[in-house]
């Protein structure tokens, strides 16, 4: 067991509640510039990005990386790569998050050094029991709804489970897979600490006013639910 890690969970916990968790997808974004829409997201108030690009060489997602880093340091939002813990570190980001089949947590943790955040994907009751035994800082939780962004295998998880993982465990929540506007208020009522969003962002025709709108309303469900007396 990594006791660093448990030392510091509470720091890192308050560090990942950031609300809309956008995710850039160039598919769904209609070929769009990456750091065109990443931009637009931290114009429209997103306090964390993911960078998540299946096709690119590490060349390629190093020099947007770069970009994105300069980017979300001027917006004081979150940087996070998808997949890799070595372009995370390359590219000096604030966390890299893995799925289930990719590098082992344990592994990822010896890449990327005690400080980097880690986020893991989970699709069970049973994988997120686990990952609170592991050096993760946050999960991951989907998908919740069905989605067309990514063939998933797991069944889809949605809201009970969310409600139940609110419950059950600690650790700081992603809820992803076809989350839109409309959705939002039920995921946060669910417990989801942040709420994951590729498709009803990348693919806005004005992707800063949407951003701007699924913030407005994450942070109103917000307020309601500790009005309701959620944590
Ligand atoms: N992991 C589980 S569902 C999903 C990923 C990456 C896709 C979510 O995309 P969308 O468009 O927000 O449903
Ligand atoms: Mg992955």
């Amino acid at each position: 067991m990594d006791t660093r890690h448990r030392s510091r969970s509470r720091d890192v916990s308050a560090r990942c509640q950031w609300g809309i968790y956008a995710i850039t997808d160039r598919a769904s974004s209609g070929n769009r510039p990456i750091l065109e829409t990443v931009e637009a997201v931290l114009a429209g108030g997103v306090r964390v990005v993911q960078l998540r690009d299946k096709e690119m060489s590490f060349e390629q997602l190093l020099a947007v990386a770069r970009e994105i880093r300069h980017m979300t340091r001027q917006h004081d939002a979150t940087f996070i790569v998808n997949d890799n813990p070595y372009l995370a570190r390359e590219a000096d980001a604030d966390g890299v998050h893995v799925g289930q089949a990719d590098i082992p947590v344990e592994v990822v943790r010896d890449i990327v050094g005690p400080d980097m955040l880690v986020g893991l994907s989970t699709h069970t009751r049973e994988q997120a029991l686990m990952a609170q035994l592991l050096p993760v800082d946050y999960i991951g939780i989907g998908p919740i709804y069905e989605t067309k962004t990514k063939m998933s295998p797991w069944p889809l998880v949605g809201t009970e489970t969310l409600r139940w993982a609110r419950l059950t465990l600690s650790i700081p929540l992603v809820a992803i897979g076809g989350i839109t506007a409309d959705r939002i208020s039920e995921v946060v009522a669910a417990g989801a600490h942040n709420a994951a969003v590729i498709r009803d962002l990348m693919s806005a025709d004005n992707i800063e006013e949407r951003a701007r709108q699924l913030c407005r309303l994450f942070e109103e469900s917000r307020a309601r639910r500790l009005a309701d007396g959620g944590p």
